[in-house]
């Protein structure tokens, strides 16, 4: 068993910090057995020791994923997604009471997982994540009923691509972004971020950085040969309704009105199979945090 305390409660000023900065971080969330569990659950997806199921893989780009050995598919992967109903203990880092303690106290009882994904920046090759705000990827008519949760299952350093954050970004609201059918760069024009503000937030296996939908964020690229695997949840609470395209561009438009979020392919470019879905159809978290 994890030698972690079974319940985490935050403090005022933590709960202050993700008001005003639009983030909190909770140390040692995940104990050393379930961050193995979750590493090995990462490994056996992309071996096919675990069968896939329902689960995506993205590569970098320019990997050729079929001349790739099985052992060496996860150093090329950029993203799962969709795990939670093949990888029990995934599952488990999504569901943790303790996790759910936290955001019972930022936010409210009462969520949905409606998104899953692991980013594992491989060595060495391993891409930015632009610029962006994730609200710009949900048509959520209140983008502040989103949180993201990003669960660091390496150390996370600046050499190896850890979250950076523009602190208070939440509070301007939804600003412009801009893609080419890959929505994997999606990011905002750089006009509209303030990078003197930009912070680097180092994480050690287990910590979890909690995230509201509207803040700026940032990954560099992997140019070490340190791993940097992370697992990220999205829920949006209770009461969360998703509009239309035109309920998003509300958020995210340019300096003419025209939308700017990241849920619509350019249409008049090669490749465009960008296909916008809303969250995963799944069930409310329990308040039972016994479990
Ligand atoms: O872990 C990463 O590299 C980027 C995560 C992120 O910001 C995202 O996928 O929205």
């Amino acid at each position: 068993m994890d030698a972690v305390p079974t319940q985490t409660r935050l403090t005022g000023a933590e709960i202050i910090q993700y008001r005003r900065d639009g983030y909190v971080v909770v140390r040692n969330l995940l104990g050393p057995a379930s961050i193995a569990a979750c590493k090995c659950a990462l490994t056996d997806l992309a071996t096919g020791a675990r069968p896939l199921g329902q689960t995506s893989l993205m590569y970098e780009t320019g990997v050729d994923a079929a001349r790739l050995a099985p052992a060496e598919r996860e150093f090329a992967i950029r993203k799962y997604m969709d795990f939670c109903a093949d990888a029990p203990s995934l599952q488990a880092a999504a569901f943790s009471a303790r996790l759910h303690d936290v955001l019972d106290q930022l936010l409210g009882e009462g969520r949905v997982l409606f998104q899953e994904m692991a980013l594992v920046k491989p060595p060495r090759i391993g891409s930015a994540k632009p610029w962006h705000q994730d609200a710009a990827y949900f048509r959520i008519k209140d983008p502040g009923l989103v949180v993201g949760v990003w669960i660091s299952l390496d150390e996370a350093l600046r050499a190896n691509g850890c979250m950076e954050v523009i602190p208070g970004s939440h509070l301007n609201g939804g600003v412009a972004h801009v893609h080419e059918n890959d929505f994997n760069l999606c990011q905002i024009t750089p006009d509209k971020i303030d990078l003197a503000k930009r912070l680097p937030i180092e994480m050690q296996p287990g910590d979890a950085l909690i995230f509201h939908g509207m803040i700026q964020h940032y990954t560099a690229p992997n140019n070490s040969n340190l791993r940097r695997r992370a697992i990220q949840f999205h829920y949006h609470q209770l009461g969360a309704v998703w509009g239309t395209v035109e309920d998003h561009q509300k958020f995210f438009h340019d300096a003419h009105g025209n939308y700017a979020g990241c849920t619509v392919a350019h249409a008049d470019l090669p490749g465009g199979n960008y296909a916008y879905r809303e969250g995963l159809p799944r069930e409310i978290v329990t308040t039972d945090t016994s479990a």
